[in-house]
C-alpha cells in the first residue's frame, strides 16, 4: 500500500501562455508525482470538458476553479487511498464528478491528478513510469510523426491543412529517427530562407510560411527530404492532419483555396493526393459526425494509407467501438485530456490494438514540459508518437525523454509500422 496523504494543485501556464492545471500527489512514503495538463486548439466536440473560469482578468481562460476542485473535493476524497490502485483511483474521480463528460470537476483537474498519481505510484515502486505502466515489459520505440509545417488553427498563415508531418520509416533506432528528422528540418529551413520565406515557427514548432497552396508545402518537404539524401516514401514518408472539422461549414469543405467541395469530392481529392505523393497517414480527413464518409474513405484508400481518427474518436471507448464496427479508420490518435483519466486512456488503447488499429500517442497544440506521453507510448507499445517538430522545448522534451528511454532499454529497436 502506498497511501496518498495530500494532493496539491496550482495554476501554471502552457506553451501558448494560457493557464493550465498542475497537480502534485504526495504519498506517505515521501514519493511525489507531479503533472501538468495540456490543452488543444482544434478540439473535437465530444472531448471531455476542460473547465475554465469566467474571469475577465484572464480573458476567461483561468483554471482557478479546476485548481480549487483538486485542492478541496478531490484531495478530501482521495486522501488515505492506495496510490498503487490506479483504476480504483480513476473510478473514484469519475464517480466524484458524476457527469458523462467530466464537466463538474473538469477533465483538466481530474487528469492532472490521475497522471500525478500514476507518477507517484511508479516512484514509490522505484520504477520508471513506462515500466510501472507496462503489461508485459516487452518494449519497442515508436516512430515520431513530426509536424514540420504548421497551418490551419495552429498558425497564422495561408495553409488549410493543419499539420504537414514527416515520419522516418527507414530508421532502425529512435536516435536515427531524430538524426533523419534533424537533417530534413534544417534543409527545409535553408530552402525557405533561399525563397525569402518566413522561418518562424507555429504552435507545434513547425515552420509556418505563407505558401500559395497546401501542395506547395508538400513539395517543399519532399524537396528537403531529397536534399538530405533520403528517399521520400521509403526513408521518410509524409503524414497529414487535416483537422477537417475546422474546414467544414456543415455541407462542404474549404480544403482547396478558393473552392468548396462536398464529401464525395473530398474523398476523391484524398485518393488523388495519396496516389500522387508518398502520403502514408491522413488524420481527421472528414468531419467528426460524418461516419459514412469515414468508412467510404477507409474502404477506398485505407489499404495504402493510415486513416487516423482524432476528433472522430476523442480517445473514447464507445466512439472507437462504433468506428471498429463500421471500419471508419485503421488508426486512432490518443490524447489523455480528450477522455480525462489514465485508466480510460489505457482501455481505449488496448481496445484499438486488439482490433488491429494502430495507436498514435499525441501531444496537444498547447503543451508543457510534462513528458508523460513518451512513457505512455513505450508502455503501451504504440508504434507512433506525434509530438511536434524539433523546436520549442515542450515538444523536444518528449523526444529527449524517448532518447533517454532508448538508452535505459539498451536500444530495443523500433516498433513495426
Ligand atoms: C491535433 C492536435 C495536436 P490540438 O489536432 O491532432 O496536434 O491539435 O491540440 O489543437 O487539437
Ligand atoms: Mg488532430
Amino acid at each position: 500500500m502506498s497511501k496518498i496523504i495530500e494532493i496539491k494543485s496550482r495554476q501554471v501556464f502552457d506553451s501558448r501562455g494560457f493557464p493550465t492545471v498542475q497537480s502534485d500527489v504526495i504519498l506517505e512514503d515521501g514519493s511525489i508525482g507531479s503533472s501538468i495538463v495540456p490543452s488543444g486548439a482544434s478540439t473535437g466536440s465530444y472531448e471531455a470538458c476542460e473547465l475554465r473560469d469566467s474571469n475577465p482578468k484572464y480573458l476567461n481562460k483561468s483554471v482557478l476553479n479546476a485548481v480549487e476542485n483538486v485542492n478541496h473535493s478531490i484531495n478530501n476524497h482521495l486522501k488515505g487511498k492506495n496510490s498503487l490502485e490506479q483504476e480504483k483511483i480513476d473510478q473514484l474521480l469519475i464517480d466524484l464528478d458524476g457527469t458523462n463528460n467530466k464537466s463538474k470537476l473538469g477533465a483538466n483537474s481530474i487528469l492532472s491528478v490521475s497522471i500525478a498519481n500514476c507518477k507517484a505510484a511508479a516512484k514509490s515502486q522505484k520504477k520508471e513510469i513506462f515500466h510501472y505502466l507496462s503489461r508485459d515489459h516487452n518494449y519497442k520505440l515508436p516512430f515520431p510523426l513530426m509536424n514540420i509545417i504548421n497551418g490551419g488553427a495552429h498558425a497564422n498563415n495561408s495553409l488549410n491543412i493543419q499539420e504537414f508531418m514527416i515520419r522516418p520509416d527507414g530508421a532502425n533506432s529512435f536516435s536515427e529517427c531524430m538524426q533523419m528528422a534533424f537533417l530534413t528540418i534544417q534543409n527545409l529551413k535553408k530552402l525557405l530562407e533561399s525563397k525569402k520565406m518566413n522561418t518562424s515557427v507555429g504552435d507545434e514548432g513547425g515552420f509556418a510560411p505563407n505558401l500559395n497552396s497546401d501542395e506547395d508545402a508538400i513539395d517543399l518537404i519532399l524537396d528537403s527530404i531529397e536534399k538530405s539524401g533520403f528517399k521520400p516514401g521509403q526513408d521518410i514518408s509524409l503524414c497529414l492532419d487535416v483537422a477537417s472539422n475546422e474546414l467544414y461549414d456543415g455541407k462542404e469543405y474549404s480544403i482547396i483555396t478558393g473552392k468548396k467541395i462536398n464529401p464525395a469530392e473530398l474523398i476523391d481529392y484524398y485518393a488523388s493526393l495519396a496516389n500522387k505523393y508518398p502520403i502514408k497517414s491522413i488524420e481527421d480527413p472528414i468531419f467528426e459526425d460524418d461516419w459514412k464518409s469515414w468508412s467510404d474513405l477507409n474502404n477506398k484508400i485505407g489499404n495504402i494509407t493510415q486513416i487516423v481518427g482524432d476528433d472522430l474518436f476523442v480517445t473514447n471507448h464507445e466512439r472507437l467501438n462504433k468506428g471498429i464496427q463500421e471500419s471508419s479508420a485503421n488508426a486512432i490518435l490518443i490524447k489523455l485530456n480528450q477522455i480525462g483519466t489514465v485508466s480510460e486512456t489505457l482501455k481505449t488503447i488496448y481496445l484499438a490494438q486488439t482490433n488491429n488499429f494502430k495507436t498514435i500517442i499525441s501531444h496537444r497544440s498547447g503543451d508543457t514540459e510534462d513528458t508523460f506521453i513518451s512513457d505512455l507510448a513505450i508502455a503501451t507499445k504504440s508504434n507512433q508518437i506525434k509530438t511536434g517538430s524539433l523546436a520549442r522545448s515542450e515538444r523536444v522534451a518528449k523526444y529527449n525523454r524517448l532518447l533517454k528511454i532508448e538508452e535505459i532499454l539498451n536500444n530495443p529497436g523500433m516498433s513495426k509500422l
